[in-house]
């Protein structure tokens, strides 16, 4: 397993972090979505056999957030 962090612009509220969070999990290979709001980060554990991190930035890009790095 694989953990990384992502900083996440424009995530306001619980509803924006469990969108992320739901998003996220609907991806193959991934054990663990964490949101932290006020660091505007998501920490995510994934297994790189099945999914990679671009792919999870862009399900997040997808439902609406921005990736900074
Ligand atoms: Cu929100």
């Amino acid at each position: 397993m694989t953990n990384q962090i992502l900083s996440v612009e424009g995530m306001t509220c619980d509803h924006c972090a469990q969108t992320v969070k739901d998003a996220v999990s609907g991806l193959s290979g991934i054990s663990r979505v964490e949101v932290d709001l006020e660091n505007k980060s998501v920490t995510v554990e994934f297994d790189e056999a099945q999914t990679k991190i671009e792919c999870i930035a862009d399900k997040i890009t997808e439902v609406g957030f921005d990736i900074k790095n």
